[in-house]
C-alpha cells in the first residue's frame, strides 16, 4: 500500500506533528527531520502535517519572529519544544545532587518555556528530569527535587498561557518514574499545577501492561503524545496495535498532538508518509476496531 494514498479523515481535534532536530549531539536519536529548519518545514507541510516539534540546541537558537514567519508560510504550528539540549549538551538535570546545577537546569528549562510560549507551544521536560542514585542522592530526595522543579516551571508556563509537558521515560533512560499512571499520581499527590503528561508510545510499549488502559487512566493529565511504534520507527512499521490506542484517545476526548518522535527509517520521507497514514487511520478509526495500522 502507498501511504500517501490514504484519504484525509474528517476533522478531528487531534492533530499531527513531526519532529525536527537541530542538535548535532543528538545525532542518531529519534527525530525524523534534521539540521535544516526551512527544509524540514517544507517537508512537514508537503506531507500534510499540522505542526513541527522542535529539538533545538539552545533556547535562543532560532529567532522567534523568523520561526513564526516560517511556520505561517507553511501553515504549520509549533507543537512543542524539547529541552533535552540541557542534558545532551550541558549535563543539566532537575534532580542533580548539586544545588547549583539544579538551579542552572531550572533557568535553562525556563528559557525554553519562554521561547516556546512565544510561538504558542509548550516545552517538554524529558531527559532533563535526570535520575536518582548518582552523587549519592536517594530516590525520595530526587523525587522531591523533581516535584519542586516541575512546580516552579509549571507556574512559569501557566503564566505564559502554556502547559509544561512532563514525559515519563523508559527504565533505561530514567530510574525515577517510567509509567504514565505513576507519573499522574506523582503530579496529583504533589498538587503540581500547570503540568501535563507527555505519553510516548515507545516508552509505554516497554513499561505499560496495557497502553490503551494507561492512556485512559491519565486522561485528566494527558497533554501530548509521541506517536511511535514499538521499535521507535514510524507508527505502522513495528508491532504496536494502533486500534485500541486510537479507541482510547477518542474515548477520552484527547485533543492534543500525535507527534512522530521516531527514527528516520528506512528514510525520513517514508517515516513521514507512514506516520501520516497512521495518524489518518487513527483519526478515522471506528472505536471498536481491532485493526493494526496499515504498513507502508
Ligand atoms: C527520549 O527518549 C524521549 O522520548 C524524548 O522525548 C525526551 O525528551
Ligand atoms: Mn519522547
Amino acid at each position: 500500500m502507498i501511504c500517501s494514498m490514504v484519504p484525509a479523515p474528517p476533522a478531528s481535534p487531534m492533530r499531527s506533528a513531526i519532529t525536527v532536530s537541530l542538535v548535532s549531539e543528538a545525532r542518531g536519536g529519534p527525530f525524523v527531520l534534521w539540521d535544516d529548519l526551512e527544509a524540514a518545514a517544507a517537508v512537514a507541510a508537503r506531507h500534510g502535517f499540522d505542526a513541527i516539534e522542535l529539538f533545538l540546541p539552545a533556547p535562543d537558537a532560532v529567532d522567534p519572529g523568523a520561526l513564526r514567519a516560517l511556520l505561517d508560510r507553511h501553515h504549520l504550528a509549533c507543537a512543542a519544544m524539547g529541552t533535552g539540549a540541557g542534558w545532551v549538551k550541558h549535563r543539566l538535570r532537575l534532580t542533580d545532587p548539586d544545588p547549583t546545577v539544579r538551579r542552572r537546569a531550572q533557568d535553562y528549562a525556563a528559557a525554553f518555556i519562554d521561547r516556546a510560549a512565544e510561538v504558542g507551544a509548550p516545552a517538554i521536560i524529558g531527559s532533563m528530569q535526570g535520575r536518582w542514585g548518582e552523587g549519592g542522592s536517594t530516590r525520595d530526595q530526587a523525587l522531591d527535587w523533581l516535584a519542586d522543579g516541575l512546580r516552579q516551571l509549571g507556574q512559569r508556563a501557566a503564566a505564559r498561557g502554556q502547559a509544561l509537558l512532563y514525559e515519563p521515560l523508559n527504565r533505561y533512560e530514567t530510574n525515577l518514574i517510567s509509567r504514565a499512571e505513576e507519573a499522574a499520581l506523582f503530579l496529583d499527590q504533589h498538587q503540581i499545577a500547570g503540568v501535563q503528561l507527555l505519553c510516548d508510545l515507545f516508552h509505554m510499549n516497554i513499561e505499560e501492561a496495557d497502553i490503551a488502559a494507561a492512556l485512559r487512566n491519565v486522561r485528566h493529565r494527558l497533554g501530548h503524545v509521541h506517536f511511535a511504534d514499538s521499535n521507535r520507527r514510524a507508527m505502522g512499521l513495528g508491532h504496536t496495535a494502533l486500534a485500541p490506542i486510537a479507541e482510547a484517545l477518542h474515548a477520552i476526548g484527547y485533543h492534543g498532538f500525535l507527534s512522530a518522535e521516531v527514527h528516520p527509517l528506512p528514510d525520513a520521507e517514508t517515516a513521514a508518509a507512514c506516520t501520516m497514514a497512521s495518524v489518518r487511520s487513527c483519526l478515522a478509526s471506528a472505536p471498536a476496531s481491532e485493526r493494526k495500522a496499515q504498513p507502508c
